[in-house]
């Protein structure tokens, strides 16, 4: 295996410092299943072990599917001893739990927000997932999917890009093969993608169209409503055929946020550009005198929707922020420090012999 294949690049090589110990490999996590972790090495895809010192605090630092780590195969089962800093990592709060971030997949570069035309793109939660997308420092990628099913696909295309009027959208279905060229021209080689969707939509037959085989589970959608059976329920990178890697996750449920507030306003750009001819320079965009931004709304010049959610989603992330600034800078130190005591303890055990 060449890892280049799955992204390992120079930023990488100079995290890793490959001279620390011939017993460290680096791997990336291409699994993980309700806490059992595979990785994938130059030389092979194993389980491995989460070192007890790698996360005194808990599982903020815990290696999400994408991640790199520092593999140590000196003992029988490998353990992962320290997770390289990501490039990003998608995040969305824990279902159930206001406080506590989950890493649904770490160091992509694309989202694709996958939504079918068999129920209708939902332009709200394709906003949503596109805020999660830039704070990740990812691309979205708006994904149609099932056009074998539709009968209008032009309305279709324009109800999701009320939902991201300023991504790319592409119709597809898996079924008859059509748009799939355009999606794999998204994803060149060393890339790392990640399907994000609702379930039932067609992500995992849509990777399996990709992979040309049939290697991830898929079933049919529930009769009535066309809602899906939760029928993906780990998250798995695969390699394309094609070059790039894809990441397929369970259907989501819930899309809580977890972002900074400034990922909302780049998913609002056309607002951001209408403010810079606010009177205030900290308007709100609510009242104010002179607010250009309410002024192109009601000029029909700004989809009113679009401003409503910018304050809906500005007001969430902005909470958030205040409540866990605290324990999320504390969340970035954990992880960097447990990175640095690893570093140390290799340099320590090597000065030893
Ligand atoms: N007609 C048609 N059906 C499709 C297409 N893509 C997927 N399906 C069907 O949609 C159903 C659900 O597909 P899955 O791939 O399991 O959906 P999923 O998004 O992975 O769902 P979860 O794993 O539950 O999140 C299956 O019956 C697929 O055959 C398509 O392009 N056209
Ligand atoms: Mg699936
Ligand atoms: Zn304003």
């Amino acid at each position: 295996m060449n890892l280049a294949d799955f992204g390992w690049n120079d930023r990488l090589e100079s995290l890793f410092n490959t001279d620390l110990n011939t017993n460290f490999v680096p791997a990336r996590v291409i699994r993980v299943d309700r806490g059992a972790v595979t990785v994938q090495s130059a030389a092979d895809a194993v389980a491995a072990v989460v070192a007890g010192t790698l996360d005194p605090s808990g599982e903020s630092v815990a290696p999400a599917v994408g991640d790199w780590v520092v593999l140590d195969l000196a003992t029988d089962t490998a353990v992962i001893r320290a997770v390289l800093p990501r490039s990003g990592a998608l995040s969305r709060r824990r279902p159930g739990s206001a406080d506590h971030a989950q890493a649904v997949a770490a160091n992509v570069d694309v989202v694709f927000i996958v939504e079918s035309v068999e129920r209708g793109p939902s332009p709200r939660r394709i906003e949503r997932a596109v805020a999660l997308a830039w704070d990740a420092g990812a691309t979205p990628v708006i994904v149609l999917t099932k056009t074998d099913l539709c009968e209008d696909l032009d309305a279709a295309v324009a109800v999701a890009r009320r939902g991201a009027p300023f991504s790319d959208v592409l119709p597809l279905s898996a079924v008859a093969g059509d748009g799939i060229g355009d999606l794999v021209a998204r994803l060149p080689f060393g890339s790392t993608a990640v399907l994000l969707g609702p379930s039932g939509v067609g992500k995992s037959t849509l990777a399996n169209a990709l992979l040309g085989e049939q290697r991830l589970a898929v079933s049919p959608v529930r009769k009535g409503d066309s809602k899906g059976r939760h029928t993906t329920t780990h998250r798995e990178l695969v390699l394309l055929p094609s070059g790039g890697c894809l990441i397929d996750t369970p259907g989501i449920r819930e899309l809580g946020l977890w972002l900074d507030p400034g990922s909302v306003t780049s998913t609002f750009p056309e607002i951001e550009t209408a403010a810079e001819r606010c009177r205030f320079r900290d308007c709100r965009h609510q009242d104010e005198p002179g607010c250009a931004v309410v002024a192109e709304v009601e000029g029909g010049r700004l989809d009113e929707a679009r401003l409503a959610s910018y304050h809906r989603l500005l007001r969430e992330a902005e909470h958030l922020d205040q409540r866990l600034d605290a324990s999320r800078r504390h969340e970035i130190r954990a992880r960097e420090r447990s990175f640095g005591k690893m570093v140390r303890e290799v340099i320590r055990l090597k000065n030893k012999r």
